[in-house]
């Protein structure tokens, strides 16, 4: 059965608009978002949850009365903002925090507490209406910037809810986001999302990226698990609806008779068309300026080609876009002014919003559509020019920094910063191929067709049902207590036993210092008592140098000893130690090290561990929390650096540390299990992020346990080392 929608966004399809008579109209918007999710509506059943766009504190009875009608018609539902808090969460910490900081723009950014106390007022109407229409087993899908607390705040009052997330606009780099107020609380609103999707998988890396940056939250590829909860991360470019602009193109009178018009007035003339809303982040100025830079470097070109620039108003109290306007109106003037003529005005400036029949008609008539976005998340201009032209007959100029550029690479791709190079670029476009230019428009167009809004939508509604249903699953494998007279009795029934326990943080606990950490007598006695059994292969599996292990344990007979989180065995029967890899380089630590000493001296407390294989920043005696932040900072860095290399830069408990990826615990339990027959009572025990790696590596039946708080991917957990020492010493009582 289909499961039913509901849509919630900051804006509805409908606006209520006050008529020139007094009256209270009805708007309806024809945009992509609409079309997608109109039919799912119809189909699945569902609402439609948003603002209304104005607010309302006149004529209630009438605004009501139409209110109910898109109730009751449309299944739109209107959320009442009071002025105050709608002008605070909407013109205030949505458009002049959020904006700018996600496009990349910090020196926009205006922040006001009121603003962001508005914000989070205004995410708990929503809540409280989508909480109102919630029935179990909806779907709940909230779309956009705006909303970013409602996701965690629906979580809270609706906990076994499916909420998918989805951000239009790009997600920012982590040197970008922490710039922005109150980012804990916005990362922290997504995290109630069972699904939290992006247009890129670039905007996807750079949302992990502040996870880890600003929670020190670690992730997968496509996913993050919170207090047990796993939580999808994915890339979901969106479409266009392509039939709302061919359909025109076919059969709509109006367009073929605009088009016919101004092809004629523009004959022998080439024609490069911008269609934007009139915000900074579109790059009108930056066009402009390339634009005249082409006229004056290439003057063959004057009198022979028309920028067509339409630019809708937008966000018209904010003072930024009152600048740009008048920017954007002065550079218009000075171009036309300065090169036009009595025959030719080179730049056709259009500063309102246009009928879709009058849009058709001018992608049509374009020969290069110029989009120049300093940064968007997607950008539908792109995809719309491409649905006109079917018979190839156009050439796409896209930013580099537009999302579309992801799934658009045989569009001529611009640097829209570089003024002198997008200039060439549009020459180019103007004196493509013809073969090439076809070729590359055949590709796009067929690509824009199939990767449509619906598609889109259903890509994402398939998703969102799988994380939930995944969900059940993932509890399932929570881990459990462990019981030790259940772990007792295996051990009993066994006859050929493989343990493998972590030394630092799950048979002691952590001091101060690594040399304080001298294992006591008790674990000692434990220990040679463990490998003495005959039935057992005992291994020590530690994060320690192969000298700790040998000066601590060398002496205890049978015990398999694994340094440097498994980079070198030792064998009880062998003196010497064995490396997991021959002939591995180590000329890394000449451009890492620095990195750590820098991150010492700013760190007082703090040190760096030089190992054979790897390195280590600790910092378990520097001021808590700012250990904590740095240890962030240094990852975040590390991870970047590393990318290409087989070295991992991670988090363990109070240290960092970068290691090669082959040197894990996983590994060594294949180097052991190499020599043992296949063994009937498997063990592991540890307490950090290399742990997880042999947890991951054990077979589904062996006995994994995470020591101490936090997730894992073991089957059961024990509090403490020392509820741990306890198992292991019944062990010893069994023969
Ligand atoms: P926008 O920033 O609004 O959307 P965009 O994707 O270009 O940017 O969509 C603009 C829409 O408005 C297009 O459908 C376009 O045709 C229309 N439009 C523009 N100028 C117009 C004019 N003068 N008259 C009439 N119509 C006009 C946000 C993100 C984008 C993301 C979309 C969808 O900022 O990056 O692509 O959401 O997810």
């Amino acid at each position: 059965m289909k499961r039913r929608l509901l849509v919630v966004s900051n804006r509805l399809p409908l606006t209520l608009r006050k008529a020139e008579d007094g009256h209270w109209t009805t708007e309806r918007s024809s945009g992509g978002l609409a079309s997608a999710m109109n039919p799912i509506l119809r189909d699945n059943g569902g609402d439609w949850i948003g603002w209304a766009g104005s607010s309302g504190e006149e004529d209630q009875e009438e605004r009501n009365s139409v209110l109910q009608e898109w109730a009751q018609k449309d299944q739109c539902f209107a959320v009442e903002l009071p002025a105050e808090i709608a002008k605070g969460f909407y013109e205030g910490y949505s458009n002049q925090t959020l904006w700018p900081v996600f496009h990349n723009f910090p020196s926009q950014l205006k922040f006001d507490a009121k603003d962001w106390q508005a914000y989070i007022e205004a995410n708990r109407i929503f809540c409280r209406a989508v909480v109102d229409r919630y029935k179990q087993g909806d779907l709940v899908w909230v779309h956009d910037y705006q909303l970013m607390l409602l996701p965690q705040m629906l979580r809270a009052e609706l906990p076994d809810a499916a909420i998918g997330f989805f951000l239009h606009i790009p997600f920012p780099s982590s040197e970008i986001f922490p710039i922005l107020p109150r980012r804990e609380d916005l990362l922290q609103g997504l995290l109630g999302a069972d699904l939290v999707a992006f247009q890129t998988h670039g905007h996807l890396q750079q949302f992990r990226a502040a996870l880890l940056r600003v929670l020190g939250l670690e992730s997968k590829i496509a996913e993050v698990a919170v207090g047990g909860r796993p939580i999808r991360l994915e890339a979901h470019p969106i479409g266009i609806a392509p039939e709302q602009y061919t359909d025109l193109l076919s059969h709509d009178e109006t367009t073929a008779q605009l088009h016919a018009e101004w092809a004629a007035r523009y004959r022998g003339r080439r024609v490069l068309l911008a269609v934007d809303r009139l915000d900074y982040t579109k790059g009108i100025p930056e066009r402009l300026r390339a634009f005249a830079h082409l006229l004056r470097s290439s003057s063959e070109l004057r009198e022979k080609v028309v920028l067509i620039q339409v630019a809708v108003p937008t966000r018209e109290g904010i003072e930024t876009y009152q600048d740009l306007r008048t920017e954007v109106n002065r550079l218009v003037g000075e171009i036309n002014g300065k090169l036009g003529t009595p025959g030719w005005t080179p730049v056709v400036y259009i500063n309102r919003s246009i009928e879709r029949a009058e849009l058709v008609a001018l992608y049509k008539l374009a020969d290069v559509c110029w989009v120049g976005s300093l940064r968007d998340g997607m950008n539908l201009v792109a995809k719309e020019y491409v649905a006109c032209k079917a018979e190839g007959d156009g050439v796409l100029v896209l930013s580099e920094f537009a999302g579309a550029a992801a799934e658009m690479g045989e569009a001529l791709l611009i640097n829209p910063f570089d003024e002198e190079r997008t200039a060439s670029s549009i020459e180019r476009a103007l004196t493509l191929d013809e073969n090439e230019r076809r070729r590359r428009m055949d590709q796009l167009h067929s690509r824009i067709l199939h990767n449509n809004v619906f598609r889109w939508g259903e890509r994402f509604l398939a998703s969102l049902e799988d994380a939930v249903s995944e969900r059940g699953r993932y509890s399932d494998t929570q881990p459990k207590r462990l019981r030790t007279t259940e772990v007792l009795d295996a051990y009993r029934r066994a006859s050929r036993r493989l343990l493998m326990i972590d030394y630092d943080g799950t048979l002691v606990p952590f001091a101060g210092q690594p040399w304080q950490a001298v294992p006591p007598p008790v674990v000692l006695r434990l220990l040679t008592s463990l490998a003495a059994e005959p039935h057992n292969c005992v291994a020590v599996t530690s994060g320690r140098t192969a000298e700790d292990l040998n000066r601590w344990f060398g002496a205890i007979k049978g015990l398999w000893l694994i340094a440097e989180h498994g980079a070198e065995v030792k064998s009880p029967l062998e003196a010497s130690w064995e490396p997991l890899r021959s002939e591995v380089s180590t000329d890394w630590k000449s451009t890492v090290m620095p990195i750590l000493e820098h991150f010492v001296d700013r760190t007082p407390g703090s040190f760096v561990e030089e190992k054979k294989y790897g390195v280590v920043w600790h910092y378990r005696l520097a001021e808590p929390e700012f250990g904590a932040w740095l240890a962030n900072e240094l990852v975040s860095m590390l991870e970047a650096m590393l990318a290409e290399t087989d070295l991992r830069a991670f988090r363990g408990d109070k240290v960092v540390e970068v290691k090669p990826v082959w040197a894990n615990k996983g590994e060594a339990l294949d180097r052991l299990l190499a020599v043992l027959s296949s063994p009937d009572f498997l063990f592991a025990a540890g307490d950090d992020r290399t742990d997880e790696d042999l947890f991951e590596h054990m077979p589904t039946e062996a006995w994994t346990v995470h020591i101490g708080p936090g997730a894992t991917r073991a089957a059961f957990v024990l509090p403490d080392f020392e509820s741990l020492r306890r198992v292991l010493e019944m062990f010893t009582k069994e023969k």
